[in-house]
C-alpha cells in the first residue's frame, strides 16, 4: 500500500502524496540508507525521533546538511572539511541549473537566495538569517556565504583593474577577522563565540554583481573587557597582542613575555583565533595603516595594564582609597621603565603604565577613578567624595568598557566606510544575519537576557513568517488545509518586552526612579507582577535572586543582582571628561571635546532627559532590524550543534533533540511537507508567464503528466519551443518545483509536481 506522506494532511487537489514508497522501504528496512535522505520531507512518518535518526545517520556518513523543507539544517562537522567549501565547488552550485538538486548545501540557499534577487520582476531583496545555539555554527556558515558570494557574485572588471588585496570581495571578507578580533571571544559554549549580533548587507548591482557592503552590529558584550566568567576568556585581541607583538612593540606596549593581567584570564589556551598576524593584514587591507594600528594596540596594552589597578579599601571615608604596588609584573624593573617618567613616583607600575599607554596624566587617572565628583544646588556646586573601594573598581571598569565599545563602534564605522557602496551603485542587497545563539550559563545576567531575548524576536519572525503566515494564507484562499500547531513564542515575549508591564518595563522603571532597591526585591515584583504568565517559571530551587524565564529554547535563569545597574549602564561624566583631555590621537578622535551626539550620562539629577537603558535601546535597534528582514524574502538555516564538547564525529541525542524541539523543526517540515513550496503574487505570476496564455493547447493529456521531458508543457508546438526558452530558462531556474514533472516517468518518487499558489497577495 502506499502511504500518504506524513500521513497527514490530503494535498488540496485531493490527491495523496504517494512518492515516498522507495524511500519508506528504505526506511523501514534499515538506518543503513537513511543518510541518504537529504530532505526530512521525505522521512515518513516525521517525528521528532526520526527526524533524529536520520540526522544522526546523514552525521555519522558526513553528510552535514539537510533540507527541511524552507528551512537547511547544518550539523556541525567540528573538523575542517576544505573540500566542502572549495572554490570548485561553490562553481558548481552557481553553474547548475537546478543547485537545488544537488546535495543540500549551504551554497545552495546562496545560490537560491542570488536568483531570486535577479529572477523576480520587482527585485526583491533577500535575506538570510541564520540560527542555532551558540557553538552551533552560524558564523562559520554566514563567513561561507560571504565566501560564496565573493566567488560568484565578484565584479569581473575588478580582476583586470584591481590586485586582488584591493578587490571590494576581498575587503569585505577581510571585515570577519577583525571584526571578530575584536568581538569574539572564548567562553563555555564556544572558543570563538561572538559577542555582538552582526548584520551584514551585501550589495548588488544590477548586473548583480556584489559592489559593497554594509555591516550593522547589535550590542557588543563590553563588560567582557574588564570582567569574564571562570573558564572564559577576554576579547581575542589581547591575546594576540600579548602573544604577537614583535620585541620592540612589546617594549612600547609594555607587554612583558609572561606578565600576568586581571583582566587576561586562561592565557595559556592556545587557539587558532590567536593570530595576530591576520588580524593585522585584515586591516591593513581595511585601509587602518599600521601606525594606527600601533596606536589601537597601545590602548589596548593601556586597558590591561589599566585592569592591573587595584585599590585597597581606605579606613577614613574622607581619603579616597589608594592604589596597591602591584605585583603583577614580574620583570618590571628589568625593561618597563625604559620610557616612563624617571622621577620617583610614589604610584605603582600599574598606574603609571596606564596613563602613560592612555595618554593621559597619572594623578588625573587615579583621582578621576578615586573620587567622585558631584554638583548640588542652584550654583551647581562641585563636591568631591572619596569613592568606597568597590565603587573604584566600577568607575576603573566603567572606564575600560567605554573606551572598548567606542574603539569598536569606530572600527566598525572604518570598516563601512571602506566596503560601503555608493548608493547609486548597488540596487538590491542580500542580507546576512548572524547573531549570537542562545544561551543559558549557571550565572546569567542582563547580556544573556538581550541574547536571548534576540533569539525570541527572531524566532518569531521565522514563526510568523513562514508557520503561521503560510497557513493563514490557506484559509484566506479557501485551500483545503488541515492547520499545523506549532509553538508560539508570543507569551515569552510579552513577558519580556510587552505592554504595558514586563520584565524590560520593570528594570527600566527601577532606572527611572533610581532608588535603592536590592536583587531580592526586584525578584519580588517581577514576581508578583508577572506571576500570570505562562513563562516565567517556578523559582524554588533559588539560593540567589533570581527569576526564570521559560524560552522556546528551554528555561533560563536570570540573576537579578546587578542587573539595574548594568541596565542603566552609568557613565560617569567625570570619566568622559577624563578621556577627552587624553594625548593620545586615537583616544583624542574617540572622544572629542565637542562631541556631536550626547554620551548618556549618570541618572544622579544631573541630567534631565529620560535615561535611555541599554534594554531600550537593544529594543529599538531589534525592532530596526526586525522591519529589515520583514522588507525582504527571508531564507532559513539551522545550525546544530551535535555535541557541547566539540567533539568530531560525535552525535548525542538528547542535545540534538532539544535543539531540534526549541527550533520547531517538525512543524516546520509538517507544513513544509504538506504545504506549497513556491508563494507569487497573482500580478507577478501573470506578468512572468502570460506569454503563455496565448499558447493555446492542442492535446490535453489529463492532470497527472501536463509537462514533457523538457519541463514544458506538453500541448506547446515545437516550433514555438524556440520562442519559450528563455521563459524556459527561468522556469528552471527559479520555478523547480514545475520542472520536477520533467522527470522520467518511472521515477515515480518525484513524479508529482508540487503544486504551486498563486497566492493574491
Ligand atoms: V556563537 O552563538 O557566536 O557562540 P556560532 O557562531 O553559532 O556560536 P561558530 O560558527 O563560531 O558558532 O562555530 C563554532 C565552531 O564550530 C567553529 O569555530 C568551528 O571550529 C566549528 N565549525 C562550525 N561550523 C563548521 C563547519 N561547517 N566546518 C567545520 C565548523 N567546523
Ligand atoms: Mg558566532
Amino acid at each position: 500500500m502506499l502511504q500518504q506522506v506524513n500521513g497527514h494532511n490530503p494535498r488540496s487537489d485531493g490527491q495523496a502524496r504517494e512518492y515516498l514508497r522507495e524511500d519508506l522501504q528504505e526506511f523501514l528496512d534499515g538506518e543503513v540508507l537513511l543518510y541518504q535522505l537529504d530532505d526530512l520531507t521525505r522521512v515518513n512518518p516525521v517525528t521528532l525521533e526520526t527526524v533524529l535518526r536520520c540526522l544522526q545517520a546523514r552525521y555519522m556518513a558526513d553528510r552535514f546538511y539537510t533540507n527541511a523543507g524552507c528551512t537547511l539544517v547544518a550539523l556541525n562537522p567540528f573538523k575542517p572539511i576544505p573540500q566542502l567549501y572549495s572554490p570548485e565547488l561553490m562553481r558548481e552550485y552557481h553553474a547548475a541549473p537546478q543547485p537545488q538538486k544537488l546535495k543540500p548545501h549551504v551554497f545552495t540557499v546562496g545560490e537560491q537566495t542570488y536568483r531570486n534577487v535577479k529572477s523576480l520582476i520587482e527585485p526583491v531583496n533577500q535575506s538570510i538569517v541564520v540560527s542555532g545555539e551558540s557553538g552551533a555554527g552560524k558564523t562559520w556558515t554566514s563567513r561561507c556565504l560571504m565566501k560564496f558570494y565573493a566567488v560568484v557574485a565578484a565584479s569581473p572588471a575588478s580582476w583586470e583593474t584591481h590586485k586582488i588585496a584591493e578587490r571590494i570581495e576581498q575587503r569585505i571578507l577581510n571585515s570577519n577577522p577583525v571584526m571578530e578580533a575584536f568581538g569574539n571571544a572564548c567562553t563555555l559554549r564556544n572558543n570563538n563565540s561572538s559577542r555582538f549580533g552582526k548584520f551584514i548587507q551585501l550589495q548588488l548591482n544590477r548586473a548583480q554583481q556584489m559592489t559593497g557592503a554594509a555591516v550593522q552590529t547589535y550590542l557588543l558584550e563590553k563588560t567582557r573587557v574588564a570582567c569574564q566568567a571562570s573558564s572564559e576568556r577576554n576579547f581575542h585581541i589581547f591575546y594576540q597582542i600579548c602573544k604577537g607583538a614583535s620585541e620592540d612593540e612589546r617594549l612600547q606596549w609594555h607587554l612583558p613575555e609572561g606578565a600576568a593581567f586581571s583582566w587576561l584570564p586562561n592565557p595559556e589556551r592556545s587557539l587558532e583565533e590567536d593570530c595576530f598576524e591576520v588580524t593585522r593584514e585584515a586591516m591593513l587591507h581595511l585601509g587602518i595603516d599600521t601606525p594606527t594600528q600601533n596606536n589601537i594596540f597601545k590602548v589596548l596594552a593601556g586597558l590591561l595594564h589599566l585592569g592591573n589597578i587595584q585599590f585597597a579599601a581606605s579606613e577614613d571615608e574622607a581619603q579616597p582609597c589608594q592604589p596597591m604596588d602591584d605585583a603583577k609584573l614580574p620583570h618590571e624593573e628589568d625593561w618597563m621603565e625604559s620610557d616612563l617618567p624617571k622621577e620617583d613616583s610614589p604610584l605603582p607600575g600599574s598606574v603609571r603604565t596606564a596613563s602613560l599607554l592612555l595618554g593621559l596624566p597619572e594623578d588625573v587617572l587615579l583621582e578621576t577613578v578615586q573620587i567622585r565628583t558631584i554638583r548640588a544646588g542652584r550654583q551647581q556646586q562641585v563636591f568631591r567624595k572619596p569613592c568606597p573601594r568597590a565603587e573604584c573598581d566600577t568607575r576603573r571598569d566603567c572606564l575600560a568598557k567605554l573606551i572598548y565599545a567606542r574603539l569598536f563602534d569606530w572600527l566598525v564605522s572604518v570598516i563601512n566606510s571602506s566596503i560601503c557602496a555608493d548608493t547609486d551603485s548597488w540596487t538590491t542587497f542580500i542580507g546576512l544575519l548572524d547573531v549570537y545563539g542562545f544561551e543559558s550559563f549557571p550565572d546569567n545576567s542582563l547580556e544573556q537576557l538581550c541574547i536571548n531575548y534576540a533569539n525570541e524576536k527572531l524566532q518569531q519572525h521565522f514563526v510568523a513568517h513562514y508557520l503561521r503566515a503560510q497557513q493563514e494564507e490557506y484559509a484566506v484562499e479557501g485551500l483545503e488545509w488541515s492547520f499545523v500547531n506549532y509553538q508560539d513564542n508570543q507569551a515569552c515575549l510579552d513577558l519580556i518586552e510587552g505592554s504595558p508591564i514586563s520584565i524590560c518595563s520593570l528594570i527600566n522603571e527601577e532606572c527611572r526612579l533610581n532608588r535603592p532597591s536590592s536583587a531580592a526585591q526586584l525578584q519580588t515584583r517581577i514576581e508578583t507582577a508577572l506571576a500570570g504568565s505562562p513563562c516565567l517559571g517556578h523559582n524554588k530551587l533559588s539560593r540567589e535572586p533570581s527569576f526564570i524565564v521559560v524560552h522556546y529554547a528551554g528555561p533560563v535563569r536570570y540573576h537579578t543582582a546587578g542587573l539595574v545597574e548594568k541596565n542603566k549602564d552609568p557613565v560617569p561624566p567625570e570619566l568622559t571628561r577624563l578621556l577627552q583631555q587624553s594625548q593620545d590621537p586615537l583616544l583624542m578622535g574617540l572622544f572629542p571635546t565637542n562631541p556631536k551626539e550626547k554620551t548618556q550620562e549618570e541618572p544622579s539629577g544631573q541630567s534631565r532627559n529620560p535615561v535611555l537603558t541599554v534594554v531600550s535601546k537593544f529594543k529599538a535597534s531589534l525592532e530596526q532590524l526586525l522591519q529589515v528582514l520583514h522588507s525582504t524574502t527571508p531564507h532559513y538555516i539551522r545550525c546544530i550543534k551535535p555535541n557541547s564538547q566539540g567533539q568530531a564525529q560525535t552525535f548525542v541525542q538528547e542535545e540534538v533533540l532539544s535543539q531540534l524541539e526549541a527550533c520547531g523543526l517538525v512543524e516546520t517540515i509538517h507544513i513544509s511537507a504538506a504545504g506549497f513550496p513556491i508563494r507569487i503574487s497573482h500580478q507577478n505570476f501573470v506578468e512572468r508567464y502570460k506569454l503563455l496564455r496565448r499558447l493555446r493547447p492542442h492535446t490535453s493529456s489529463g492532470p497527472h503528466s501536463p509537462y514533457t521531458a523538457k519541463g514544458l508543457p506538453e500541448w506547446c508546438p515545437h516550433s514555438e519551443e524556440a520562442m519559450l526558452e528563455p521563459l524556459i530558462q527561468d522556469i528552471l531556474h527559479t520555478l523547480p518545483v514545475l520542472t520536477q514533472a520533467a522527470a522520467t516517468p518511472g521515477d515515480s518518487a518525484e513524479a508529482m509536481p508540487a503544486p504551486m499558489h498563486c497566492g493574491r497577495t
